[in-house]
């Protein structure tokens, strides 16, 4: 299913919203005003864009510890991301979470995850959750290729698949997990592969051209919403910066090959493919609409700048939760 020109718009604002983000964050990171670590989103901006675009609100997502890109495509609020990045007590987790923690459970955004492989049955369990509650929710677990071989993904996708979840597995293969070359660790390249073994779809799409990610999710959304179950879906993608941002990161991919993904970038392709279309963007519009993500981005800061610390004696709030039982 093609989206339409509105759609296709929005989906530019959000995946250049994602990059202008991601700039920023790694920038105001490396002159020391971000604390913890910044892991970039940038170039797989169509990858979270393009199967949020597909839901409804009232679905839910969960993320990874790359897991900006993935608030913003849901509709998470600038100021508390970047006041959390900042650890100010505005931010989403009160300043006490950091990059790696965003949650906003009333956009069905139910967490961004540092364990690799451990956001993967949180989301089957609301799957499990949205079957039960009969409502035609579906929930999305996005995850990496290096997640793809922890244990979690395969006990997930067997109880999904055997109990016919709604859901949709969505792998970010960016062909490296930190240091380490998917080609290493993967026994078989196509992680959508995989999916024979629990007898439910297993779809690969180009992870940098949105309305073929969209595409997908589009049809594993009805899929789910019918009661046929789960879909893994494999985006191909690839990741522009280093593992992390911090300075002292390994870099073992070859420069070329950064290179030449690079050309494969999914904004200018969107761009492009609206300017084409007869009277649905212009290069003032597309200026425009940068112009006011900049801007956004910007207040976003002052937010995060204006707001105070955490105070020492507010460690222990939220720790634990009553039940209220
Ligand atoms: C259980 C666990 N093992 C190892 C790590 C360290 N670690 C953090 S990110 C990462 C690589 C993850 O790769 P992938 O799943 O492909 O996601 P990507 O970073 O490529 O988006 C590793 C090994 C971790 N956080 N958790
Ligand atoms: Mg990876």
């Amino acid at each position: 299913m093609q989206p339409s020109p509105e759609q296709q718009r929005e989906m530019l604002r959000l995946m250049q919203t994602i990059r202008r983000f991601e700039e920023r964050a790694t920038q105001d990171y490396l002159d020391g005003d971000i604390y913890g670590v910044v892991h970039s989103y940038i170039g797989e901006e169509a990858v979270a864009v393009g199967v949020c675009s597909a839901l409804e609100e009232g679905d839910q997502i969960v993320s990874t510890h790359r897991g900006h890109g993935h608030c913003i495509a849901k509709g998470a609020d600038l100021d508390r991301m970047m006041a959390e990045l900042y650890g100010r007590e505005t931010g989403y987790c009160k300043g006490k979470g950091g990059s790696m923690h965003i949650a906003d459970f009333d956009i069905g955004m139910l967490g961004a995850n540092g364990i690799v492989g451990g956001g993967i049955p949180i989301a089957t369990g609301a799957g499990l959750a949205a079957q039960m509650d009969g409502k035609g929710r579906v929930a999305v677990s996005f995850f990496g290729d290096g997640a793809s071989n922890a244990g979690s993904f395969h006990e997930s996708l067997n109880i999904a698949a055997t109990w016919k979840l709604p859901m949709l597995y969505v792998c970010e293969n960016n062909r490296y997990a930190a240091n380490t070359a998917a080609a290493e660790t993967h026994a078989r390249e196509d992680v959508a592969a995989r999916a024979h073994g629990y007898d439910i779809p297993g779809i690969i799409v180009d992870g940098n051209d949105i309305a073929a990610v969209y595409d997908a999710a589009t049809t594993a959304v009805a899929r789910a919403r019918a009661g046929e179950g789960p879909t893994l879906i494999e985006c191909k993608t690839y990741r522009w910066g280093r593992h992390t941002e911090r300075p002292t990161q390994a870099e073992p991919r070859p420069a070329a090959e950064v290179e030449e993904w690079k050309t494969r970038d999914p904004i200018p392709r969107l761009v492009e493919a609206l300017k084409a279309q007869q009277g649905q963007l212009t290069d003032e519009e597309w200026e425009e609409m940068d112009r006011e993500i900049l801007a956004r981005i910007s207040s976003a800061v002052a937010y995060a700048k204006a707001s105070a610390f955490p105070k020492p004696e507010a460690a222990l709030d939220d720790v634990f939760s009553t039940g209220g039982a």
